[in-house]
């Protein structure tokens, strides 16, 4: 026992968990009282007794785990324990919870993790329809409607297709670049056991007396300046979630930029590599602005600083400008990922070289660019500087070109291809296609100042949101997971039911999200618990394919779980894909690699009789008949 204390483990995690605690609650009250303030704050935005226990109670976790225990001994001076790998892999289920450094383990304790998350938002969402069936007031107050839509929509952001992704990229890039692990293994280790600490605070801010946080994911001063503890939850959760996404993609940044395999220049990555290039350029650009928006909240509400508070000097609009600096780019930290997984999806499954290939990189890129400039496009309506409308409208329109040249090279790597369509990964690409676009449609015409000022907060916003949310995001991630699963189980799916969840899928997010935009239009607000009687139908309809939408991922749930256990086994390339990680066996070894491969072309050469991507191990160039140049012509 007094070993396992000292281990680092669940144990010690407890056990610092409880000894942070009761440090930042002893600090505080300990300072309060040498300072003679009343020992207890208890404002509604106070409580720094427990506030500062949020904070500390997490690292002293960290520390019990053993996320700091090789960098202090450095830090120390004392002899780090030499890397025995016993940190790294997994051979049983218990390691899936242990502070492991191995990219593999941590990309599936990601996409577990998340998926869990998934299943908690998809509840709160269809809790929300349950009311919203009819018209009145039946099954939740309207302030605890405030917290379910909230909580909802932090936890599906923060804690679900943000960090998914983070997973996915995780298992499969280093793999694809040909790199032994990520840069930074244990930072990669510590980016993950942050994200669990992030949906503790969240989830339990339900236990916060006054509620959980009720001002909506985007928390506006001063609304969230005056809320109860609650909000105060969310301020610190988001730290925490953010400095995950940060970590990880310095991490990507590193990894991609100085461990790619021999013989992989730029233009020879598979665009899920590029894709993750961009999103990590912007998680490290526009993540800090929420980090410091929601530091700043905290400090006005728990010491009374005023950065937004009108009547001591503070600007109460500069909360929002600092807000979607980071969550107008913030929305393609949730896209550019999923535009990656189904460039490589549906290259595969079309037999086809992806069309424009270079431009696909350099759009990713310019979206990257862009998305810096577009942000007050959220603030049509909030009273900002009337100069910046007409720029930030030119700008936002802008966009509409990058992410077109994405659509009409997915269309073009169709076209004349050969598509299969057997696999549920396809079959979600395809349908991302189209969801999205009709997202990025009303996205269009939001940017329009006079269309934005009429549908601003109602439901047409909703609309908007889910369809690029669920086509954008949620479809790319279901096809990323039904693609890797084999590699990352070594077992296949069962496609029957993977075609269930999918018609399921696609059918309960129209069903769902199309009606939307027309009560939207009709004026129904967005963010409420009732509505005027007129909506009563149509909200009934939303409720039932919403319902619909929620069962059917059930079924996913199934087929992951019973294929991971019983599946068939999936041998090492079961989609004839070119890319590296199809070249290891499924799951791949521990250490990746025996021998470093390297790479001869491009990623995307199919149709071309013997053109190769990478070559592995013993294999000598000579061996390797010489490409071709892809010339496709479109048969007349
Ligand atoms: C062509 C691309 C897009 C354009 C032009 C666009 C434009 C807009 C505009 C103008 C608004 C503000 C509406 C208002 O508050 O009155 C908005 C809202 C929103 N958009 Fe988009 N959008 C695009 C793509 C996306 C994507 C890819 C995502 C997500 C992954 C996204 C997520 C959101 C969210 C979450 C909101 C709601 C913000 C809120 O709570 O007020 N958008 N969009
Ligand atoms: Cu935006």
């Amino acid at each position: 026992m007094a070993m396992a204390i000292r281990q680092p483990g669940w144990y010690r995690g407890a056990i610092g968990t409880l000894l942070g605690a009761a440090f930042g609650f002893f600090l505080v009250i300990g300072l309060r009282a040498l300072m003679g303030l009343d020992i207890y704050q208890t404002e509604q935005t106070g409580y720094p007794h427990i506030v500062v226990p949020l904070i500390t109670a997490p690292f002293g976790f960290l520390f019990g785990l053993g996320a700091f225990d090789y960098w202090f001994r450095w830090a120390a001076g004392k002899p780090t324990i030499p890397e025995d790998h016993s940190g790294h892999g997994a051979t049983k289920w218990q390691d899936y919870f242990k502070f492991n450094t191995d990219h593999k383990v941590i990309g599936t304790q990601y996409v577990v993790t998340t998926m869990f998350f998934f299943l908690i938002g998809g509840l709160l969402a269809l809790m929300m329809r349950a009311e919203l069936a009819q018209p009145g007031s039946q099954i939740v107050a309207a302030n605890t409607f405030n917290g379910l839509f909230s909580t909802h929509a932090v936890i599906m952001i923060f804690l679900f297709v943000i960090p998914v992704f983070a997973g996915l990229a995780n298992y499969v890039l280093p793999l694809m670049i040909g790199a032994p692990d990520m840069a930074f293994p244990r930072l990669n280790a510590l980016s993950f056991w942050l994200l669990p600490i992030a949906g503790v605070i969240f989830i339990s801010s339900f236990l916060a007396p006054g509620g959980a946080f009720d001002a909506g994911w985007t928390g506006y001063a001063p609304l969230s300046t005056g809320a109860p503890l609650g909000q105060s939850f969310f301020n610190i959760g988001v730290q925490f979630a953010g400095a995950s996404s940060i970590a990880t993609a310095l991490n990507f940044l590193v990894t991609i930029i100085t461990m790619r395999a021999p013989g992989m220049n730029l233009w020879r990555m598979p665009l899920l590599v590029w894709a993750n290039m961009s999103t990590s350029l912007l998680v490290v650009g526009a993540t800090p602005f929420i980090a410091g928006a929601q530091f700043m909240v905290l400090l006005d509400r728990v010491l009374g600083m005023n950065f937004f508070e009108f009547l001591e000097g503070g600007d109460v609009l500069s909360y929002q400008h600092i807000f979607w600096f980071y969550s107008h780019p913030a929305v393609y930290i949730m896209m550019l990922p999923g535009f990656g997984i189904v460039s490589e999806i549906i290259s595969t499954h079309a037999r086809k070289p992806v069309f424009g290939y270079r431009l696909m990189a350099l759009a990713l890129i310019g979206i990257v660019v862009l998305s810096y400039s577009v942000w007050a496009h959220h603030m049509f309506v909030a009273g900002m500087f009337d100069w910046l409308r007409v720029p930030i409208m030119i700008t936002t329109m802008l966009i509409a070109v990058p992410t077109g040249i994405k659509i009409f090279s997915w269309l073009g790597t169709l076209f004349y291809g050969k598509i299969h369509v057997y696999s549920t990964a396809m079959l979600f690409a395809l349908a991302f296609i189209v969801t999205f676009t009709i997202g990025g449609i009303s996205g269009v015409m939001l940017g329009m100042i006079p269309i934005d000022i009429h549908v601003s907060d109602t439901y047409f916003i909703v609309a908007h949101i889910h369809f690029v949310l669920f086509g954008g995001s949620v479809f790319t991630i279901f096809a990323g997971i039904y693609h890797w699963f084999p590699k990352m189980t070594g077992r296949m799916y069962d496609e029957k039911l993977g075609r269930v969840h999918f018609w399921g899928t696609v059918i309960g997010t129209w069903g769902t999200f199309v009606p939307m935009h027309w009560i939207g239009m009709d004026g129904m607000p967005r963010r409420v618990a009732d509505y005027a009687s007129q909506y009563g139908d149509w909200n009934l309809f939303i409720s039932v394919f919403a319902f619909i939408l929620g069962s059917v991922q059930l079924v996913f749930f199934y087929n992951m779980i019973v294929s991971w256990r019983f599946g068939p086994k999936a041998g090492d390339n079961p989609w004839r894909s070119n890319t590296i990680e199809w070249q290891v066996s499924s799951p791949p070894p521990v250490f990746n690699f025996d021998e470093i491969p390297r790479v001869v072309g491009g990623p995307y050469e199919f149709g071309t009789p013997g053109a190769r991507h990478a070559i592995m191990g013993g294999e000598t160039p000579a061996d390797i008949p010489e490409p071709k140049p892809t010339t496709v012509t479109a048969p007349s």
